[in-house]
């Protein structure tokens, strides 16, 4: 049985769809813990009405700056590590790790990012991908590594752009696929069948790495 630990800063609506696809059955993991890095974060409650172990490592506890940032990922560390993680997933989870926390985790940490890498690492995905006048956006689920939203791409969602769309319209399109492709990835990682080679991974099996 692997042991998944997931990290989230707010919503946490995918998490939510991963704990219920692991709970629906035929997965060989459990989720171990949700941990959150705010204390108000609504997917903590979620979490634990599900009999799912949570914890809380809060940033603000650990100051400003580059020291701060360093003491906060040793602490998360520890905390993670308690739980005996095979997998760290990153769910809307919004620090950025410092390189000593990715190296810990290189090959066993997955992030989902709003916007199809490589265009749009950061941050408001959605709103620069309608300002910039794209026809298609998305969500890219992908190893983390040191570099920020740059890791090996497990798989891609895409979703048109439609005229009139606002941030909040064109974010609630790509959730819906997010919901679909995230519980997916992970799953492919707990079953072993995902092949890291350079910058692409392979699904052993030829599973569709593309949702729409
Ligand atoms: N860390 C590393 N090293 N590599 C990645 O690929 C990471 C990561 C940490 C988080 C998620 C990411 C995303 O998918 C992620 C990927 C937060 C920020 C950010 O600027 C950027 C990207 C992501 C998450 N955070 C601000 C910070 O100063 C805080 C913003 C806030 O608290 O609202 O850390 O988009
Ligand atoms: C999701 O759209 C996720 O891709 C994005 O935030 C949302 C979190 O929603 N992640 C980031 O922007 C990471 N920086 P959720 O909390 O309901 O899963």
């Amino acid at each position: 049985m692997k042991h998944i630990v997931i990290l989230i800063s707010g919503r946490g609506s995918n998490m939510e769809a991963i704990v219920q696809a692991c709970a629906a059955g035929g997965w060989p993991a459990r989720i171990a813990a949700v941990i959150s890095n705010r204390p108000d974060a609504a997917g903590l409650a979620f979490a634990q009405a599900h009999g799912v172990p949570t914890a809380v490592v809060d940033h603000k506890a650990f100051g400003k700056g580059d020291a701060a940032r360093v003491a906060f990922d040793a602490e998360l560390q520890r905390v993670i590590d308690g739980f005996s993680p095979d997998l760290v997933v990153l769910a809307g989870f919004m620090r950025i790790l410092t390189p000593g926390f990715t190296a810990h985790y290189a090959g066993r940490m997955l992030n989902i990012h709003p916007s199809l890498l490589p265009a749009f690492p950061g941050l408001h995905t959605h709103q620069r991908a309608i300002e910039a006048g794209c026809r298609v956006a998305g969500a890219t689920v992908h190893f983390v590594t040191a570099e920020l939203d740059h890791g090996p791409i497990v798989a891609q969602a895409v979703v048109p752009v439609l005229d009139g769309d606002d941030e909040a319209a064109l974010a609630a399109r790509v959730l819906r696929l997010e919901h679909r492709m995230y519980p997916s990835a992970v799953r492919w990682f707990v079953e072993g069948q995902l092949a890291v080679e350079g910058a692409r991974v392979r699904h052993a099996a030829g599973e569709p790495q593309m949702f729409s």
